[in-house]
């Protein structure tokens, strides 16, 4: 449905970094039916990485249309000055990030540049071009600002400790959001957003590593699913009903930042299970720490003919570790409920039922592929 006022004024433009991500799909699908004009900015990359906004696409040659991708890189200042200027943006989403945070240990001089730097050099580009007044800034803040928690729930108010080069990354950006807001008088807000997931979360994150592993075991294309910390507990939503709030925190009279929660917290070893349930699959989990491990109890209806009971799925693998974890978040969405009565619609229950669906889904093409004879390359290293 669009909802732009007056049918004949200018439609909005919004510029979205990490369009080609889970949220910045979401967001430009959300934005397009509210009459947005949506740039995106995507990587240059050897092979395609448009697929979740494929479905969105519109040929540039179109006239009017009103998606539109521009190449680029939050490591790169001109070329950002450049498409900020092109597209004279009334809201810039800022949500590109290298955003793994297990492989911020690996690349922290990379995490830091995009995720840190990338930030301060997006608010420059508004500031170098005179666009001050005129275009809103969000930035996609996150909950392992609080790392090692001080506070339970975490709120707004909460102190920071962050637990990873990702999350000091973030960290700066954070800070820098607010110092321009107060420094320069700009529409700049943070989204401290707790953990979103959907069918198209990135395959290497916890629960949809979880949701594509177990419908790969259940058909028959992996043995066993390898996982890290089993105890670590996450508050988590939907990608939809987050990407909503984004919005919604650009179309304030003043700029504020807030917490975007459920208020409900899970363990990781609570979200193996209750993917297993949704493929039929009743788990045991034996042993602990480092040998803990998830054997089969009983198996039930047709969406996995390749497992028998007593058959292990899961095992722990110390490789997955993090230097230093983040055990528990939980946030407590208050403000955003009393200011912009904001609250999730989709329940975890609802979206665990939806990630495993769609990777089921999957898996049978996969096997049916398999089955015929064609070599099918399932890989769960992450
Ligand atoms: P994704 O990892 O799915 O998407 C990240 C996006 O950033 C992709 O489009 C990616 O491009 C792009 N990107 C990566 N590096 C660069 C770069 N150097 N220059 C430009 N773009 C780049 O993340 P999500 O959609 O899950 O998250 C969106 C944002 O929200 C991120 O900033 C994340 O840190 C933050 N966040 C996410 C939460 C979550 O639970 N999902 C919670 C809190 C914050 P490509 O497709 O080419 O890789
Ligand atoms: P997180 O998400 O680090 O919270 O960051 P992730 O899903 O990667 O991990 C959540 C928790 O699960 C534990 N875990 C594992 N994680 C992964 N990826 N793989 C495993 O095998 C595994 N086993 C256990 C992790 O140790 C962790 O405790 C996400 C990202 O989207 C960030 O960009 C965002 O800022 C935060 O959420 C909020």
């Amino acid at each position: 449905m669009t909802t732009n006022p007056t049918p004949n004024a200018r439609p909005k433009v919004a510029l979205i970094t990490g369009v080609t991500g889970q949220d910045g799909s979401y967001l430009a699908e959300l934005l397009l039916d509210k009459g947005y004009v949506v740039h995106g900015i995507k990587r240059r990359s050897s092979q395609f990485n448009t697929q979740r906004v494929d479905h969105i696409y519109q040929d540039p040659h179109i006239e009017n249309a009103r998606f539109k991708l521009h190449y680029g890189d939050l490591s790169d200042t001109s070329n950002l000055i450049r498409i900020v200027q092109e597209t004279q943006p009334d809201e810039i989403y800022n949500l590109g990030a290298q955003s793994h945070v297990a492989v911020s240990f690996d690349s922290p001089e990379y995490t830091a540049d995009v995720d840190g730097m990338g930030t301060l050099r997006l608010l420059e580009a508004i500031r170098i071009l005179g666009l001050e007044k005129k275009t809103r800034f969000y930035q996609a803040s996150t909950s392992e600002l609080y790392g090692l928690v001080q506070e339970i729930p975490q709120k707004e108010s909460t102190p920071f400790y962050p637990r990873s080069p990702y999350a000091v990354a973030k960290l700066y950006a954070y800070w820098i959001v607010v110092n321009y807001r107060e420094a320069y008088g700009m529409y700049a807000c943070n989204g401290i957003l707790f953990n979103h997931e959907s069918p198209r979360r990135g395959e290497t994150f916890v629960t949809r590593k979880i949701t594509r592993g177990l419908a790969n075991i259940a058909q028959g294309l992996e043995d066993c699913l390898y996982m890290g910390n089993l105890d670590s507990l996450r508050d988590w939503g939907h990608a939809k009903d987050y990407v909503r709030m984004q919005w919604m925190m650009l179309q304030q009279e003043q700029p504020e930042d807030f917490v975007i929660a459920t208020g409900v917290q899970y363990s990781v070893r609570q979200f193996i299970d209750m993917s297993a349930r949704e493929l039929g699959i009743t788990l045991r989990f034996e042993g602990k720490g480092v040998d803990e491990r998830a054997v089969v109890q009983s198996v039930e209806g047709e969406h996995a003919p390749a497992l028998k009971p007593g058959q292990v799925v899961v095992k722990v693998d110390p490789r997955y570790f993090r230097p230093t974890e983040v055990e528990t978040l939980l946030g407590d969405p208050a403000k955003a409920k009393a200011a912009l009565g904001w609250v999730p619609q989709i329940a975890l229950q609802e979206m665990v039922t939806e990630m495993v669906v769609a990777d089921l889904e999957e898996a049978r093409r996969h096997a049916l592929l398999k089955n015929h004879g064609y070599a099918v390359a399932v890989s769960s290293e992450h």
